[in-house]
């Protein structure tokens, strides 16, 4: 798809132009905003620096909770290059008794993107240790799964797999060769049920100590999770009213909660898809692990593993090495994505100048 792609080279163009001109915006609000704070007194200079943490965003406010546990409304200066999201540690000084300003970010150990509308770039959480991607075991689709899947690897963030609502399979073997294929990668699947509150200890004890941030698509069942070991008002569940089919109390913003037993656990607004940002086409098979020991062993260099002759992947599904399911996913994958080389022939030139399997689809 070469349109599409071009056009995606000019949006990262356009990103590149949009964050050089709001650099030098930033950097005259600097001086503006320093001014600005001394005349309207907003930051005290005397006010001692201290470190918090990010524990939610809302609008132009940051919630800041300090080493004690204590939460703080916090502004923030223009000044930062970045946005401070769930997660985040920051310095930042206190104004007044339950106010203060951020003043600067720390360095991000890791964090989890996605594209978000205009064109920008979202920042969903800093400093996770775990991905926990959350599924409903009814009607179980990997698509968006593969997709956090690649998004973790490529961040460098461990994931695991949660199914909830496991309450509601009524075929668990087709769920269990669904599923099968993770557990052989390496990957940690908790098959839970939150209503029945079945699975959850072992869960908990894998995240203690941990920094995770739960994702997937909404209504699975991410808040439900956090709320069996949180109780905080903000946490709310997408409890439907039976009558009136209103009251949806969906996640809007992505929250932090502490772990009682230490832990800390980032809710996050369920999401309809996951766009990949910065992902090749090319580069999605080496981040699908149980396709790793073939690759590169396709008769062609530039194999599609669509129809090609001596291709490997669909060698390895017909002896049962790879699920016919995860190779799907992972075509399926690769055809959303740009390709990095978007103006060469669709599957570029065969190693040995063949092109069949090209023209084969
Ligand atoms: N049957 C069943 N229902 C569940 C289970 N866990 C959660 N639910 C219900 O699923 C619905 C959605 O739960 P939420 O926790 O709000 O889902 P969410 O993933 O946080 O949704 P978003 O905030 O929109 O992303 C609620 O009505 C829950 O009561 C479960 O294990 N079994
Ligand atoms: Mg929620
Ligand atoms: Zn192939």
């Amino acid at each position: 798809m070469p349109r599409k792609t071009s056009e995606k080279q000019l949006s990262l163009r356009q990103m590149a132009r949009m964050r050089v001109a709001r650099g030098i915006r930033v950097a005259h609000h600097n001086r503006i905003d320093q001014d600005q704070d001394r005349e309207s007194g907003i930051s005290d200079e005397n006010s001692p620096q201290e470190t918090g943490r990010v524990v939610a965003h809302f609008g132009l406010n940051v919630e800041v909770e300090d080493a004690t546990g204590a939460r703080f409304r916090c502004a923030v200066r223009e000044a930062l290059l970045n946005d401070p999201v769930c997660g985040d540690e920051v310095i930042w000084q206190r104004v007044g008794d339950s106010q203060g300003v951020i003043v600067a970010l720390r360095e991000r150990r890791s964090m989890l993107q996605r594209p978000g509308p205009y064109q920008r770039l979202l920042t969903v959480a800093a400093n996770v240790d775990r991905i926990v991607v959350v599924a409903a075991g009814n009607g179980f689709n990997p698509g968006l799964v593969d997709r956090y899947l690649v998004a973790a690897g490529k961040a460098g963030i461990r994931p695991v797999l949660v199914i909830n609502k496991m309450d509601l399979v009524t075929d668990p073997a087709l769920l269990e060769a669904a599923l099968q294929p993770y557990g052989r990668m390496g990957y940690g699947v908790f098959q839970v049920s939150v209503l029945l509150d079945a699975g959850l200890t072992t869960l908990e004890e894998a995240l203690a100590g941990l920094t995770a941030v739960f994702v997937g698509e909404s209504g699975v069942g991410k808040s439900s999770l956090v709320g069996r070991w949180v109780q905080d008002e903000t946490l709310k569940t997408a409890e439907v009213h039976s009558s009136t089919g209103q009251g949806r109390h969906a996640t809007t913003t992505a929250r932090l909660y502490r772990l009682p037993r230490g832990g800390l656990l980032i809710d996050s607004p369920g999401v309809r898809e996951f766009g990949l940002h910065g992902v090749v086409r090319e580069e999605i098979p080496g981040l699908f692990l149980d396709m790793r020991p073939f690759l590169g062993s396709c008769r062609f260099s530039d194999c599609r593993h669509l129809r090609e002759p001596g291709c490997a992947l669909r060698g390895a599904v017909a002896s049962g090495d790879v699920s016919e399911i995860r190779l799907a996913s992972l075509l399926r994958l690769m055809e959303s994505v740009p390709s990095k080389n978007p103006f060469g022939s669709p599957g570029g030139a065969a190693r040995d100048g063949n092109d069949r399997g090209q023209k084969m689809v």
